[in-house]
């Protein structure tokens, strides 16, 4: 069956533009025929306490074939393909990829809750979600647009569209 998902990627490199589009380069593989959809690309201050650069944030739609979690395996791979990065031994890991909806389908799996667990409260995740998907509604039945405030486009900087 062929159903609508939505990642976000966020990276937080020296270079992480670099990141993202590698990322977007290796989900494209993944979505079916040309139904790949990507944000414009944000810099956003770090959500919570540990002291880190900014990042760069995006969302990617697309549609595909694959099972909740054979898709999110083929994250967690391009995670470890594209993300680490080894600037010390046991370094961090600099791509993050979160599985935000597919379909409508609501999974609570020990490896996959959907939809992502922050993505009501994060203007990194719901402002990118809105440049390609402007009129969507989550499976709880909320539109997308009434959980962006106006203060979250302060949050954001516009890097590229
Ligand atoms: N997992 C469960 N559900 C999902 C899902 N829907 N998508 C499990 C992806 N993974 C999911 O994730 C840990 C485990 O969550 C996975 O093994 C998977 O089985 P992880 O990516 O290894 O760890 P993480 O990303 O460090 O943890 P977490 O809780 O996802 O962190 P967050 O909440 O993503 O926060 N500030 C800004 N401005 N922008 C950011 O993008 N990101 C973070 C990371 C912090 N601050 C940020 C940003
Ligand atoms: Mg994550």
């Amino acid at each position: 069956m062929a159903i609508q998902a939505y990642v976000a990627l966020g990276a937080n490199l020296a270079n992480p533009t670099q990141q993202l589009d590698a990322a977007v380069d290796a989900l494209s593989a993944l979505a079916v025929g040309d139904s790949l959809r990507v944000s414009s690309y944000y810099a956003s201050k770090p959500m919570g306490e540990v002291i880190q650069p900014d990042y760069v944030n995006a969302v990617a739609g697309f549609i595909t074939t694959l099972e909740p979690i054979e898709l999110l395996d083929a994250l967690q791979f391009i995670e470890q393909q594209q993300g680490r990065v080894r600037l010390q031994h046991w370094g961090p890991r600099t791509l993050d990829l979160d599985l935000l909806l597919y379909g409508q389908q609501q999974i609570s799996l020990p490896r996959l809750t959907v939809p992502h667990y922050g993505m009501k409260q994060r203007s990194f995740v719901l402002i990118p979600l809105a440049d390609i998907a402007p009129t969507l509604t989550l499976p709880c039945n909320t539109s997308l647009e009434s959980l962006i405030s106006v203060t979250m486009r302060d949050e954001l900087q516009k890097l590229i569209e």
